[in-house]
């Protein structure tokens, strides 16, 4: 039986520039990223797994330093008996000679798949992997459809980095033809978010989500295989996860009731977990929601939270366009009162109605 990791979308030296969270929680991410990534391989040491298989994006491209690189290197190192695969995504493609990939020299166990489809062969444990390392930042084309296997009497393997779900930019993966190929097992790269496509075709998503579009279980996939079987699972690894909350708001609480039912959900939950909070419906047009407020008020009991305040407040609309008939008010909401159905036409209409009700008061 051959043991083996799949891994990928780790984007090592990811800076997080348009992230909701804030520069320090940045930087712990990005660092907490690389620690993951160092458990990953320790963990592959450490059960004599015989292929970790790194699907593509292992790092940024723009970000990743030489120090990182060396690093890695140092890691892999360590796991001289574990052959390290790794195929280059759309985050760190090998472009012509310019290439991370080609600034230091690699520990003998690390296997770097060139930009065209080239096939490893390890006589050792009868493993024949196949892979494809991009060398541009977009691919139309379905590289992988003239992939065909050479020996089915060995275990065979292919790291692609693409995807599965449509005819996308990102090297589209056509599902049909790839089962045909009879592949023994496919480790997929590209989508964030693990899935098992197939018994024997998987994403292994990224092991640490890198924000709130990623708010789902993030790990690592593990599995045995042979010439006839292969036993794979999913296997949790991420230090944090992104969690979103949605809060129904009603017009009959006040800030502190607020409070208390955002606490009484978060209690259930993980202290190191990021969440997101929208708070929704309706509340009383006289409470102001002071999100910074609210936001140091759960700093005990969750290291990060952001809130969303996408309540309406409880305006009689028809009082207020006859009080305001004559003025800009009312006409305000004699025009946005048509779209009122439209989610973003009722958000304006209620922001505007708070900044004119404002003015009218100063
Ligand atoms: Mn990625």
């Amino acid at each position: 039986m051959v043991k083996f990791i799949h891994t990928g979308d780790v984007h090592i030296g990811m800076e997080f520039k348009k992230a909701s969270f804030g520069i320090d929680f940045a930087k712990k991410r990005r660092n907490e990223i690389k620690e993951t990534f160092y458990n990953i391989v320790k963990r592959a040491g450490d059960n004599k797994v015989h292929l970790l298989l790194i699907s593509g994006d292992l790092f940024e491209d723009e970000y990743i330093t030489i120090g990182d690189l060396k690093e890695l290197n140092n890691q892999f190192s360590k796991i001289i008996d574990t052959k390290v695969i790794i195929i280059a995504g759309n985050h760190d493609p090998i472009i012509g000679n310019k290439s991370n990939y080609s600034l230091i020299n690699w520990s003998n166990n690390v296997h770097i798949i060139n930009t065209e489809i080239e096939k490893l062969v390890f006589e050792d444990i009868g493993v024949d992997i196949y892979g494809l390392s991009w060398n541009k930042k977009q691919i139309k084309d379905n590289l992988l459809n003239d992939i065909q296997i050479e020996d089915k009497n060995k275990i065979n393997i292919l790291l692609a980095h693409g995807d599965i779900y449509q005819q996308s930019n990102y090297l589209p993966i056509d599902k049909n033809n790839l089962i045909q190929k009879g592949f023994d097992y496919v480790a997929l790269g590209h989508i964030h978010k693990s899935d098992f496509i197939e018994d024997n075709i998987a994403y292994c998503g990224s092991p640490e989500p890198l924000d709130f579009s990623e708010s789902d279980k993030h790990g690592i996939i593990e599995g045995c295989i042979s010439n006839s079987t292969l036993d794979i699972s999913f296997v949790p690894f991420a230090k944090r996860e992104f969690v979103i909350m949605h809060i129904d708001i009603d017009e009959n609480m006040t800030v502190e009731c607020i409070i208390d039912i955002i606490v009484n959900k978060l209690q259930n939950h993980e202290f190191h977990n990021l969440y997101r909070i929208i708070l929704e419906g309706m509340k009383d047009k006289d409470i102001k929601l002071d999100i910074n407020y609210i936001k140091n008020r759960l700093e005990e009991h969750v290291i990060y939270t952001e809130i969303i305040d996408k309540t309406t407040p409880n305006y009689d609309l028809d009082q207020l366009r006859k009080e305001n008939a004559n003025n800009v008010i009312g006409k305000f909401i004699e025009h946005m009162e048509s779209d009122i159905e439209d989610d973003i036409y009722r958000q304006a209409l209620y922001e505007g109605i708070e900044a004119l009700l404002s003015e009218k008061v100063n």
